[in-house]
């Protein structure tokens, strides 16, 4: 059997490993996994020579021990913590008996001595450190537990997820060198068709993308847009996404890629007012800013900020569309500010319709409305203009799955990582656990499959009534979806039922096969169909 050898470092010590070149993705990664004495939930990254991440798949190239890969566990499974010697919770235990430490020396001695003052600081630098390492800080493992009941600080989220200023100045001033590069016309036309990668582009060509769709639209010419303020609005929004797995920068950057494409596709333009073209971009633009991570059940049931403001009705939806308009009140980054008052109330009254209905708790309702108006559809009767838009960010909010393969799958593995850290942070703080993020109860395959069927395609479904075209361009690659999830469910069947298996199997034998040492080999027992990329844990 033909097998590859890839040599790679962990944490500085060459290994080397071999396995077949049909082997299943996911036996690849179990045996990086096992290189790496990783546990199930600990996310491993790979680097390549260059420096940069890429997946660890049968596709690997092959390399020598001189130009190796580089293998990183980044995060640890909390309740073990394998990170090393260091992690969160050995660090709050030295916290807080530094201060117990403190209060002691401080009632019998009066001031606290030079040497527990040093550790102190240590403490605090250590801290700091692990706070600004961004893929640790999404994790939520700093949280203030000094309030000793489950309601979090509103402040605790602003310390670990924003953008900081350097990183934001670094974007913008490369944005500003390339914006006046001319765009070429195969580009302009890739962005117009829901096949487009997002994963090829950085945050500063993603916002010369956003700029374009404003001009190839005509809207910078017909509402007389000014391109320092379109930059300057597009840097601001850029500036108040968050570093989190998915609802970030890159998750704006699709869903108005894909409303973009939505347009074109359906010739929108020819059926529908410029202004609501307009509203519907911008919408998509500003749909999920300054989002943290944590979904609306989350905000009600940790009672948040944001949630006692908004009284409990869309809170994350009702901020994303304040956070617009904050940024919309500056003039510099005004991108209505040339239009009349009377353009400008209907445009602020059309984003916040959209933006609203991209609560997926309005679902069931928004689709039953177009349901409902779709046997007599007016492209000019205003309700059902309304619904239309709603339908469309509705359908360009949860996209992904439109895509191609090696586009969608990434997202979904961001997802999962965004979603099992609010579980996680729920069980932490004793509150209800939202089922389908629940890492011990879902797993990749059985958390889309549920989605495409009872969501995805019937609303999808619906729009391609009114455009039949749509039908290959998004239902046909969501269908190719649910087989590959469906087919993904089964082998992770077999392959639990194999597990038990081979364990009851060793345990009446009493052998244990070792995985240590410099030279790891995929098993024989390797028989997935296909188990692609995860840098979550699986179940
Ligand atoms: C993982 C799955 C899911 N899959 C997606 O492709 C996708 C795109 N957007 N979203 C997605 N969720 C959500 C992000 C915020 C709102 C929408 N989720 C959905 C859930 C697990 O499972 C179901 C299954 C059936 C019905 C409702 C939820
Ligand atoms: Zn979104």
């Amino acid at each position: 059997m033909a097998t590859k050898i890839l040599y790679f470092t962990v944490n500085g010590k060459p290994e080397q490993a071999e396995f077949p070149v049909d082997c299943p993705a996911q036996d690849v990664k179990d045996l990086f996994r096992s290189a790496a004495e990783a546990g199930p939930h600990d996310i491993l990254k790979l680097y390549n020579p260059k420096g940069n991440i890429i997946n660890i798949s049968p596709g690997l190239e092959p390399n020598s021990p001189s130009c190796c890969y580089k293998l990183e566990v980044v995060a640890a499974d909390r309740n073990t913590e394998p990170l090393g010697t260091f992690t969160s919770t050995s660090l709050m235990m030295c916290d807080f008996r530094l201060q117990g430490l403190e209060k002691k020396i401080l009632m019998e001695a009066g001031e606290t001595p030079a040497v527990v003052y040093e550790m102190k600081k240590q403490v605090d630098s250590f801290r700091e450190k692990l706070e600004s390492v961004e893929h640790l800080s999404w994790l939520g493992l700093f949280k203030d537990l000094s309030e000793g009941n489950h309601k979090p600080s509103p402040f605790y989220h602003k310390r670990t997820l924003r953008k900081t200023r350097e990183e934001c100045e670094h974007v913008r001033v490369k944005f500003l060198q390339m914006s006046s590069l001319e765009v070429s016309e195969e580009v302009r036309q890739y962005l117009k068709t829901p096949t487009f990668d997002n994963w090829q582009w950085e945050d500063a060509e993603i916002m010369v993308l956003l700029q374009v769709m404003y001009t190839d639209l005509d809207f910078t010419a017909t509402f007389n847009i000014e391109p320092e303020v379109l930059q300057q609005f597009l840097y601001e929004v850029y500036r108040r996404y968050n570093n989190i797995p998915f609802h970030n920068f890159k998750h704006c950057f699709c869903v108005t890629q894909m409303m973009y494409g939505l347009i074109w596709l359906t010739d929108l333009r020819s059926k529908l007012d410029a202004i609501d073209l307009l509203i519907m971009l911008t919408s998509a633009v500003c749909h999920d800013l300054d989002h943290t991570g944590y979904n609306n059940a989350y905000q009600i049931n940790a009672r948040t900020e944001l949630a006692l403001r908004y009284n409990d009705i869309s809170p994350l939806e009702n901020h994303h569309c304040a956070v617009a308009f904050e940024i919309l009140e500056k003039t510099e980054n005004n991108i209505f500010r040339n239009l009349p008052m009377d353009k400008y109330k209907q445009i602020r009254e059309g984003i916040i319709k959209c933006i609203l209905a991209t609560d997926m708790t309005s679902h069931n309702d928004i689709l039953s409305k177009f349901k409902s108006i779709l046997p007599a559809f007016h492209f000019t009767t205003k309700d059902h203009k309304d619904v239309l838009m709603m339908i469309l960010i509705k359908v360009s909010d949860i996209s992904n799955e439109a895509r191609p393969m090696e586009v969608a799958e990434p997202w979904l593995d961001c997802l999962l990582q965004e979603f099992y850290n609010q579980s996680d942070v729920e069980k932490m703080e004793g509150l209800p656990v939202t089922p389908f993020m629940d890492r011990d109860k879902v797993t990749k395959p059985s958390s889309q499959t549920g989605f495409i069927r009872f969501v995805l395609l019937p609303l999808f479904i619906e729009l391609a009534n009114l455009f039949p075209c749509l039908e290959h361009h998004i239902i046909d690659p969501v269908r190719k979806a649910l087989d590959y999830y469906t087919e993904m469910e089964k082998a992770l069947e077999r392959e639990k039922l194999n597990r038990a298996q081979c364990e009851n199997a060793a345990k009446s034998k009493d052998t244990t096969p070792s995985t240590a040492g410099g030279h790891v080999e995929a098993g024989p027992e390797a028989s997935r169909a296909h188990t692609p990329q995860t840098v979550v844990g699986d179940t």
